[in-house]
């Protein structure tokens, strides 16, 4: 009956299965030229059709060896495994499209999701650099409040249109409706989310692309001229880690909690999985996941990845012989970093966190949780097979014992049109064009590079030019002098919980309306609060309200460092830092120093730690000569970014200008360590200077309190 229920508010119209992925489309404008959708928020279940009257459900199951698509009998008094055949192997692609029409597919299992039309991921929403744009909002779930974030525009002089729950807005309660009005105003492959707690690991996301005006071919090759591609995917990636059923991971032998991923045996009935990249350090949040999505696609489990990968429903993206085509690849994972390849083609990057970028080609590319990075693939005149395919893969490499660890991986395909060649299910998982005389290029890996015996060579994010050149010479200057106003910030991203020695903890609630009275809806950070040098990650005590207040407009430079007991080897995680209300310069990315055998031997000298416990609070540079910005070796035209890495035992320096006021905040991009507490808020401009909500905006979240029988009360 429950399951009746949730589908009655499923949204028609929407398709989410199709054979084919589709390129990204522009919507059309209102009368008024207002960019306008309606996101319907509701629950729904994966793998499941909706039957038209009456709510009726169709729970299907996939067959991997057969290539049969089953229902189960909707007959309430049937049993659960009284199934029907609904499609045979041999059905044409149409009549597949046509009859799983509304499903959601994701990893192939039934789960219950936040949906947005009845779809996970949400349609994708692409619009004109500086339209108006209208998210109307119905929160129609059950019981949860949620926020939405477009990730990637700045949001310039409407902070309060950003998202970010008790920061920027209160909740959208469950029933009620609420209006996001912005202007796109950053050009560029971004994307939507929710931004309350754990919302968007649940299916509260989707794509959201702003073109340029009249762009009819996206992005410049080196030689400067513009291409034109055939296709323009939006490829939202996702690990898989969502909450399992209470009682398949309870053991009740023997009371302990379990974690089932349903795929690889090894990692079936742990708890908790952690494990650590080639320099040793944790990777991925120590959540097992049961498949990678690719768009709305994915599959559970790995065996039939690895043995029949072509019987699989996989995300099938087309392209032309000779062609080109534009990938916009999004990480939106909960915990993974994913690095992904295609077989025997490249990818040339062009753009990340939708900035252009000087093109640069690579062999695979790792993006973090909440990057994007748009990329070429040249397509071949001569394919030798007519499915070329994607492989994801986490970069897991040793176990929490330093024993070898097989990475996790997924896969996608790449089909060319018209091509009669077969199928196979061979796929070049050990990616073997890599060889010691021809290493293949990584972008962005966490660390440094791969040990030597790996034919894999890293390219460092801090790498990338920005493709306009330097368009704000005085900012990435080296060096201010004293006239400028310029903010120099340390701050250590240690621990998965921590930013300098304190635990985020966010307001109850807006800021902006408790300036005078701040303490009554948050807890402030102070050394009395706890003994930062000392206190253990687990220790609540340090737990408040980090925030800083940048002057407005000056330039902020931010030294981001990730050292000490929690940055280092064995002990740290790479943290993909996200800020909001700007992009930012990438000024320099300093690694730490690592043995041969790739992890990490010292932390980066540059910001010297030698306190006992370390804790490396307040870091400052070992050579004073580099205050005020005047920092060697930094990028002379850096990329401009939102979201970047912070190595494990190193540090990367960041600026913008701090010229758009508003409350807003920043994060590592982990959900997990989001949660934890990796954060924090920060004010641009005084009070008086921070443009106000409208006169009517739903601020009273916060504190209620009755003082009399009467009805006197007072709300702070
Ligand atoms: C369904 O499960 C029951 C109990 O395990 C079994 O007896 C029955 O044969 C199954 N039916 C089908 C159609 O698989
Ligand atoms: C596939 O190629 C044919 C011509 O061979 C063309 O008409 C069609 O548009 C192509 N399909 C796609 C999706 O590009
Ligand atoms: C690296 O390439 C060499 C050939 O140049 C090959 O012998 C070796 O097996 C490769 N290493 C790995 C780990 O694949
Ligand atoms: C300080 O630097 C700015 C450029 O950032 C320059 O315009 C100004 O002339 C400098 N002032 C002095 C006193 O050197
Ligand atoms: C890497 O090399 C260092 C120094 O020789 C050694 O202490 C460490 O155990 C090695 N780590 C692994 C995972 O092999
Ligand atoms: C820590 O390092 C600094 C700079 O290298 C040095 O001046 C200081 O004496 C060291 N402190 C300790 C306790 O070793
Ligand atoms: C400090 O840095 C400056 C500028 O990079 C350099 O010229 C100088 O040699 C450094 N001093 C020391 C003691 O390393
Ligand atoms: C409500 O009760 C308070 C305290 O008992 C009293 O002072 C006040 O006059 C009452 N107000 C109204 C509107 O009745
Ligand atoms: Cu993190």
């Amino acid at each position: 009956m429950r399951l009746l229920a949730v589908l009655s508010l499923f949204v028609a119209g929407a398709v989410c299965w199709q054979h084919y992925e589709r390129p990204i489309e522009i919507a059309k404008p209102n009368e008024d030229g207002i960019y306008e959708f309606e996101l319907v928020v509701s629950h729904r279940m994966t793998m499941t059709r909706h039957l038209g009257p009456f709510h009726k459900a169709g729970v299907v199951d996939y067959e991997v060896e057969t290539g049969v698509w089953m229902q189960r009998d909707s007959n309430q008094l049937s049993d659960c495994n009284d199934t029907a055949v609904l499609l045979d192997s041999d059905v044409s692609s149409d009549e597949k499209e046509r009859v799983l029409g509304d499903l959601v597919q994701l990893d192939g299992l039934h789960h219950r999701m936040i949906m947005i039309n009845g779809n996970t991921p949400g349609n994708t929403i692409v619009v004109p650099l500086g339209a108006e744009v209208v998210l109307k909002v119905k929160n129609r779930l059950n019981t949860e409040s949620i926020t939405l974030h477009v990730h990637g525009l700045d949001k310039r002089g409407l902070w309060w249109t950003d998202g970010v729950s008790h920061i920027q807005q209160c909740p959208i309660v469950v029933g009620s409706d609420y209006t996001y009005r912005f202007i796109a105003d950053a050009p560029g492959t971004h994307w939507y989310h929710g931004h309350l707690n754990t919302d968007r690991g649940e299916g509260l996301l989707g794509g959201f692309v702003v073109k340029n005006p009249g762009e009819t071919v996206p992005h410049p090759t080196r030689n400067g001229e513009r291409l034109t591609l055939a296709h323009d995917y939006y490829v939202l990636l996702q690990d898989w880690a969502i909450p399992i059923p209470a009682e398949q991971h309870y053991n009740l032998a023997d009371g302990t909690m379990k974690w089932v991923s349903g795929m690889d045996g090894e990692r079936r009935y742990q708890c908790w999985a952690p494990t650590r990249t080639w320099d040793g350090s944790n990777v991925g949040g120590s959540v097992p996941i049961s498949g990678f999505l690719m768009g709305s696609k994915g599959w559970h489990r790995a065996d039939d990845l690895r043995t029949q990968p072509s019987k699989v429903p996989l995300a099938t993206y087309l392209i032309n012989k000779d062609g080109h085509a534009l990938f916009r690849f999004v990480n939106g994972a909960v915990a993974q970093q994913i690095v992904i390849w295609l077989e025997d083609h490249q990818f040339t990057i062009v753009a990340a966190d939708g900035v252009e970028v000087r093109p640069r080609t690579v062999d695979a590319l790792s993006i973090f949780s909440g990057e994007r990075y748009d990329v070429i693939v040249t397509a071949k005149s001569n394919p030798k097979r007519r499915v070329y395919r994607f492989i994801l893969e986490t970069l897991e490499s040793l176990s929490w014992a330093w024993e070898p660890y097989s990475h996790f991986v997924g896969l996608g395909n790449l089909e060319y049109n018209d091509s009669s060649l077969p199928i196979d299910d061979n796929v070049d998982w050990t990616h073997t064009a890599c060889t010691s005389e021809t290493k293949c290029k990584v972008f962005n890996c966490p660390f440094g590079n791969y040990k030597a015996e790996l034919n894999f060579t890293c390219v460092s994010p801090d790498e990338l030019e920005n493709a306009a050149g330097v368009t704000d010479a005085e900012i990435v200057q080296s060096g201010f002098n004293e006239s400028v106003s310029f903010e120099e910030y340390f701050l250590n991203m240690h621990f998965d919980s921590h930013v300098d020695g304190y635990m985020f903890s966010k307001p109850r609630g807006m800021p902006y309306y408790h300036d005078s009275n701040l303490d009554t809806i948050s807890k402030k950070c102070h050394p009395g609060i706890c003994e930062r040098s000392t206190a253990s990650k687990y220790d609540h005590s340090c737990d408040c309200f980090f925030h800083y207040k940048f002057k407005l407009n000056s330039i902020v430079q931010m030294t981001i460092y990730n050292m000490g007991d929690g940055g280092k080897a064995g002990t740290g995680y790479s943290h993909p830092l996200h800020l909001h209300g700007t992009h930012f310069w990438v000024m320099k990315i300093g690694f730490p120093e690592y043995f041969d055998n790739g992890t990490i031997s010292t932390m980066n000298v540059d910001l010297p730690c030698n306190d006992t416990t370390l804790r490396c609070l307040d870091l400052e540079w070992s050579n004073s000569t580099w205050k005020r910005g005047n920092i060697p070796d930094m990028r002379e035209n850096p990329s401009y970014r939102d979201t970047i890495l912070i190595p494990t035992g190193g540090y990367t320096v960041i600026r913008f200008r701090a010229d758009n006021p508003g409350w807003w905040f920043a994060h590592c991009h982990l959900m997990l360590h989001h949660m934890g507490g990796v954060a924090f808020a920060y004010r641009i401009g005084e009070h008086s200077e921070i443009p106000p909500p409208p006169v009517n905006f739903p601020h009273d979240c916060g504190n209620f309190d009755v003082l009399t029988i009467n009805g006197t009360a007072i709300s702070m």
